[in-house]
């Protein structure tokens, strides 16, 4: 059988954690392995739509997504999460919420230069320029993680490398 987990993505705007999720998700699928991934897309625009990008707001935002995806694990699931998440003592305090083996911690690294230069939606230009405010990684920080359980280099390999990367980790760990 599998073992379910919260495959925990951070990692700065750009940096590929959203894509990386779902193709880790859609390989999981083949498998036929149910999971979800929650992302800004389904959780920034319902669950979390008072939040902003305050520290407090982030803090908050990351606990409530921490709380979801424990309620994914007791219901047997794998869910994966994409969010910057910031803080190292918020990503601590998700982790102490499931049980310890429970919680696999992905920093998806990729250097700031290549997500400014990737800057999909416009918004590295946007912080640079002012228009927007606490920008992660231009005038709000991003702690990245210390020990991790997995670094996938989003710079260095493909997607496909990265997700397979993955997926190599929750067969060696006997999750899947
Ligand atoms: C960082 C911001 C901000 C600010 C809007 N700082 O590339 P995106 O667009 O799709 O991903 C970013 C997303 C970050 O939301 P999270 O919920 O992952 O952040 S956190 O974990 O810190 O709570 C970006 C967009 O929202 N965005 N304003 N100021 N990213």
């Amino acid at each position: 059988g599998h073992h379910s987990c919260v495959l925990w993505f951070t990692g700065l705007s750009g940096s590929g954690k959203s894509t990386v999720a779902n193709a880790v998700s859609k390989k999981l699928f083949d498998l036929g392995i149910q999971n979800y991934v929650l992302d800004g897309d389904n959780v920034r625009h319902g669950l979390n739509k008072d939040l902003g990008f305050s520290a407090e707001d982030r803090t908050e935002n990351i606990r409530r997504i921490g709380e979801v995806a424990k309620l994914f694990v007791d219901s047997g699931q794998f869910v994966l999460t994409a969010f910057i998440s910031p803080f190292a003592q918020d990503r601590a305090l998700v982790r102490g919420l499931v049980e310890s083996d429970e919680f696999i911690e992905i920093y998806v690294k990729c250097p700031l230069e290549e997500c400014e230069k990737r800057d999909p939606k416009g918004l590295y230009q946007k912080a640079r320029n002012g228009e927007i405010r606490n920008f992660t990684g231009i005038d709000s920080p991003y702690e990245a993680p210390e020990a991790p359980e997995l670094i996938i280099d989003t710079h260095l390999h493909s997607i496909h490398q990265c997700a397979d990367q993955v997926i190599a980790y929750l067969r060696d760990r006997h999750f899947i």
